[in-house]
């Protein structure tokens, strides 16, 4: 059977993965999309593809089996609610949607549904050294987890970009990869503003420090620089208390001459994750060809965005906040999400 797959929001990254669903993954065809920017959509459609002057025509296709979202974050709630009232499956590129009512209305529906039909895009859970290190924290090997150093670096931002976006729009990655890490919620969220980088245009802070306090006390630092020029760069370290266990420096070789050694840095998300974003897109055809679903939960999206509001408050506020999540409902019980193992 042949997924056909419908994608709101052909920009960036809606074309990437209209890419992988047309050229690298199995079991899918890409049979529709749509754009606000209409001519943006119809340069992207190949022979074959429906192009629809709204998301909402696109949902309502008989022909759209499921539904990627790939707009801007603002309108993913809309989308996300549309999808569960036509019954259809739907991947939604991360935010689930940009503020904790918007991701409760999405809960409150999909809980009334039943069933689960959202997933969410936290593709480092799919991404094979995220996954290695979790084996080791998990299988006990090391001892109890008491911290986790991460550092999330993005070369350089759009003019547009604003310090409460490090959170919300890259930050976000690093809260999901806690939760995933150590299965548990974000109980506290401090950020502290470091000396600015002088690549930062005036009154944007950056970096930003970002400490996450976990239920279990395990402590969680994130190093969010967006202005850092030279490539991007993820890192992350769990120290246990027999040990640590790190994301290895590359997926690639290490070349050593002339009295040194090096290897390849990422030149972007793209190219860092790109394995990751197969996996998690081959992972949900196949579950959403099978008459489920897989991946994060919109319980996860509901999380990581609650999490992005409390870090905002801290930003502006200097203070620690504390964090408060909804009683979770039964059908996303049964630990944090899903990582596509
Ligand atoms: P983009 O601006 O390049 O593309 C977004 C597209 O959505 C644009 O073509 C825009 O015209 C369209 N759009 C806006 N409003 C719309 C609407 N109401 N209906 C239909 N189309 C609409 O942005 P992007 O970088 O591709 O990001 C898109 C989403 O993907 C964001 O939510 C972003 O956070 C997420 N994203 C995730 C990752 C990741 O690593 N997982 C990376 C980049 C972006
Ligand atoms: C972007 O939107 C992403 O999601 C990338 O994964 C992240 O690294 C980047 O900082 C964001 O701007």
């Amino acid at each position: 059977m042949t997924l056909n797959v419908g994608v709101i929001g052909t920009g960036m990254i809606g074309q990437d993965h209209i890419r992988r669903l047309t050229h690298v993954l199995s079991g899918v065809r890409v049979a529709a999309v749509t754009d606000v920017d209409l001519d943006r959509a119809r340069s992207v459609a190949d022979d074959g593809v429906t192009v629809h002057e709204t998301g909402q025509a696109l949902i309502e296709d008989p022909g759209v089996d499921a539904v990627v979202v790939t707009s801007w974050g603002p309108t993913h709630e809309e989308y996300v609610l549309a999808c569960l009232a036509a019954g259809k499956q739907v991947f939604c590129e991360k935010p689930l949607a940009t503020t904790r009512e918007a991701c409760d209305r999405i809960i409150d529906a999909e809980v009334a549904l039943g069933r689960r039909l959202v997933s969410v895009g936290f593709m480092r859970r799919y991404d094979a050294q995220y996954q290695a290190m979790k084996a080791v924290v998990t299988g006990g090997e090391i001892g109890a987890p008491l911290m986790m150093h991460a550092a999330h670096r993005n070369p350089s931002v759009p003019d547009h970009f604003t310090s409460d976006m490090i959170i919300v729009d890259s930050t976000v990655h690093d809260i999901d990869v806690a939760r995933f890490m150590f299965d548990e919620e974000v109980s506290a969220v401090t950020v502290l503003k470091p000396r600015r980088s002088s690549k930062a245009r005036e009154g944007f802070n950056d970096p930003l420090f970002v400490l996450l306090e976990m239920e279990s006390g395990v402590l969680v630092d994130v190093e969010a620089s967006v202005n850092a020029g030279f490539a991007y760069d993820i890192r992350g370290e769990v120290v246990c208390e027999d040990g640590t266990v790190e994301l290895s420096e590359s997926a690639g070789a290490v070349v050593k001459r002339a009295g040194a050694y090096g290897g390849r840095v990422p030149e972007d998300w793209r190219e860092r994750f790109v394995r990751a974003f197969d996996t998690e897109f081959q992972a949900w055809i196949d579950a959403v060809a099978a008459g489920g679903t897989t991946g994060p939960s919109a319980w996860d999206g509901y999380a990581a965005t609650v999490v992005c509001d409390t870090g905002l408050a801290a930003l502006h506020s200097g203070a620690r906040e504390p964090v408060s999540l909804r009683e979770k409902p039964d059908l996303y019980k049964g630990g944090i999400g899903g990582s596509g193992r």
